[in-house]
């Protein structure tokens, strides 16, 4: 095999269809939220989110039954970062630090092993130098059931080289840093004197104080009055990206409108990372905990404590939830950019498309010393 197909085969046969057992419908509740906390004690490039109740999930038919059924939940407010993090911040943190990307050493065979059935040979080593999952448009028409057809592995892709060993980032420092790892934004976060969202924490910090329970975070229409929201796939998936919104591939932070909270990119452009671990069946079990305990309500839910995903070789092996869709989401193939949207992901797989963010719980103060901020035209 070659090491595209490899790693694709690893990754399970489907990269966005995700399906589990039946979803029962919740009874949702109705959305209420604390006054929005005065910005003069933002801690830089951070907004705040106030706690409240919210819908988590859909009741929509017509998406992943990962996202069903809805619940309430109830978050305390936080702070959230206004932005994905970006290049030049993630090149301020390994120049302080020495850090070294999960995508710049050699795959670890022992961590891979986990996420294989136990009869797969270790791979030649050659399969095994540093790399990352590339975007490869294929040219021609393909099996969308087969993401091998536009992933490549591609030795030497890491977060400096965002499209492989050609490529780089000069000139793009405000563009979301790209081919990290779970690990690697844990690390940054911990830097940065931060965290990861909870993924309750990011669907509700997503709905920018909507309490809205359209497809959208800004509602159902794709794109009221004809303007783009978020950066997405234009065109055929995924042969040909025309770049109608503006940008074929990652766009720079901020290049769409924020949401209420003030959040750019929380739909589209690149995945974020959050601290959760997946469980395909996650929001059934919440619902499950709720009738057993006789509540309405799920408070400050952290993620489940065991992975499930029936569609990897192994269903338990480790994986965290990715949040908010990307630059290759599109109508006729996933549609991820609705806050609803989940993925799970395993910690040592980074790609061309998914980023993250970082949160900060209330009372807290990053204590980093390069005050991670962002680029200055989103500074009002
Ligand atoms: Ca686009
Ligand atoms: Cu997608």
């Amino acid at each position: 095999m070659t090491p595209a197909l490899y790693i694709i085969a690893l990754m399970g046969p489907s990269l966005c269809a995700d399906p589990t057992r039946a979803a029962q419908a919740a009874q949702p509740g109705s959305a209420a939220t604390q006054p929005a906390r005065r910005e003069p004690d933002a801690p830089p490039g951070m907004k705040w989110i106030p706690g409240g109740e919210f819908i988590l999930g859909t009741d929509a038919t017509d998406v992943p039954i990962n996202e069903r059924p809805p619940l309430r939940v109830r978050v305390d407010g936080f702070w959230m970062d206004q932005t994905d993090v970006t290049n030049a911040q993630f090149r301020a943190f390994v120049a302080a630090t020495g850090y070294l990307t999960t995508a710049e050493k050699p795959v670890d065979w022992e961590e891979l092993k986990k996420q294989v059935t136990p009869d797969t040979p270790r791979p030649p080593e050659e399969m095994l130098r540093p790399g990352s999952l590339v975007f490869t448009p294929p040219g021609h028409e393909v099996d969308l059931r087969d993401m091998s057809g536009w992933w490549a592995w591609t030795t030497g892709a890491d977060w400096k080289h965002p499209r492989g060993p050609g490529s780089s980032i000069d000139g793009h420092d405000d563009d979301p840093v790209v081919q990290v790892s779970w690990d690697d934004a844990v690390a940054y976060a911990k830097w940065a004197g931060k965290r990861l969202p909870t993924e309750a924490e990011w669907e509700h910090a997503a709905r920018g104080g909507s309490g809205g329970r359209t497809r959208f975070y800004w509602g159902d229409e794709f794109r009221p009055g004809g303007r783009f929201m978020a950066n997405t796939f234009d065109g055929e998936f995924p042969q040909k990206d025309t770049a109608e919104d503006g940008f074929a591939g990652v766009s720079r932070v901020g290049a769409f409108p924020p949401n209420g909270y003030g959040l750019y990119d929380m739909a589209g452009n690149v995945w974020q990372w959050t601290a959760d671990l997946y469980r395909a069946d996650a929001h059934l079990l919440l619902v499950d905990q709720l009738k057993k305990s006789n509540a309405t309500c799920c408070v400050n839910p952290a993620g489940p404590t065991q992975c499930f995903n029936p569609t990897r070789a192994v269903p338990d092996a480790v994986e965290r939830v990715i949040k908010g869709g990307s630059f290759l989401c599109h109508v006729s193939y996933c549609e991820s950019y609705r806050p609803t949207a989940r993925r799970g992901t395993p910690p040592d797989t980074g790609s061309q498309h998914v980023g993250f963010r970082c949160a900060l719980s209330a009372g807290s103060r990053t204590n980093s010393k390069a005050g991670p901020v962002p680029p200055k035209e989103l500074q009002k």
